[in-house]
């Protein structure tokens, strides 16, 4: 039987009792449906081959393969895999693939004109311990924002990069490096629900466009400040065969990134964009 349980107070919904192979069309726009309410959309217990995970994920718009070409899949560049290859050749640990989306709060592409609408990952090796993923609503963090602080970002655009301030760019090749900034309102009204939230990522936006950069600067540390919501969290907690998709349009997460390297945490990822 179809279960469909809310998760956590704001985000998060979990789906038990489908079979993803299978799931018909009127079944799809109920946990779409779902998925829109709560951004982040869990569905356990799936026994999928990789063609399978991604027809499911091409149910949510199209995927397109994820600028960091090191880790695509050899022969489905639209799928990644997350946590292979996670030691270096002098058996050292690679910390740009075992800590990645470890580093803080983000939301996926950003520093893209059009940025992922979502990103679906499904799990095939779990450790015994650590290895969460933790979500936090966008809606949450614009509610909490003070009136003085909506109305000064009023259609206002912060501008995006992959490396942000700091320039991490570990996981791109050098050509893909150094890209010009996005722009994107920092108050953005979802397409699909109409709601508006803060659209915003610490390790990613370089300068609210039009601020002085001391401003800017001081706009960036409050927004970074009240960006995660207690009462929009939601922490999931992975077993082998989970597919979870998030809502990068108004939705921030970040892997924990605290379980024992030497045991296995390993998901394929799709990068979805809305269709043309
Ligand atoms: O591995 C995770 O828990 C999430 C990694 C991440 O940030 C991503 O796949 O976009
Ligand atoms: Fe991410």
């Amino acid at each position: 039987m179809v279960q469909i349980r809310q998760a956590g107070p704001r985000i998060g919904v979990e789906v038990s009792g489908v079979d993803l192979r299978t799931l018909d069309a009127a079944g799809f726009a109920s946990i779409y449906q779902a998925w829109l309410d709560y951004n982040v959309l869990v569905v356990t217990g799936q026994d999928l081959t990789i063609q399978e995970f991604l027809e499911y994920s091409r149910r949510f718009g199209t995927v397109l393969p994820h600028p960091s070409k090191s880790t695509r899949h050899p022969d489905l560049p639209e799928i990644t895999v997350l946590g292979t290859g996670k030691f270096n050749a002098d058996g050292t640990l690679n910390q740009a693939i075992y800590r990645r989306g470890a580093e803080g709060w983000h939301t996926d592409g950003a520093y893209d004109d059009v940025p992922f609408k979502a990103t679906q990952l499904y799990a095939l090796a779990i450790p015994d311990t650590g290895g969460d993923t933790l979500f936090a609503s966008g809606y949450a963090a614009y509610d909490a924002m003070p009136q003085r602080l909506k109305q000064r970002l009023d259609g206002v655009l912060g501008a995006f990069t992959y490396g942000g301030r700091s320039q991490s760019q570990a996981l791109l090749n050098p050509e893909d490096r150094d890209r010009t900034p996005a722009m994107h309102p920092v108050i953005r009204t979802h397409s699909e629900t109409g709601r508006q939230s803060l659209y915003f990522d610490p390790g990613k936006i370089l300068s609210i466009q039009g601020a002085e950069e001391a401003e800017s600067d001081a706009l960036i540390e409050e927004l970074t400040a009240l960006m995660i919501q207690p009462e929009g969290e939601y922490r999931h907690k992975w077993h082998v065969g989970d597919v979870v998709i998030w809502d990068n349009r108004c939705s921030y997460h970040k892997a924990a990134g605290d379980y024992p390297p030497e045991q296995d945490r390993i998901h394929w990822r799709t990068s979805i964009k809305a269709r043309a």
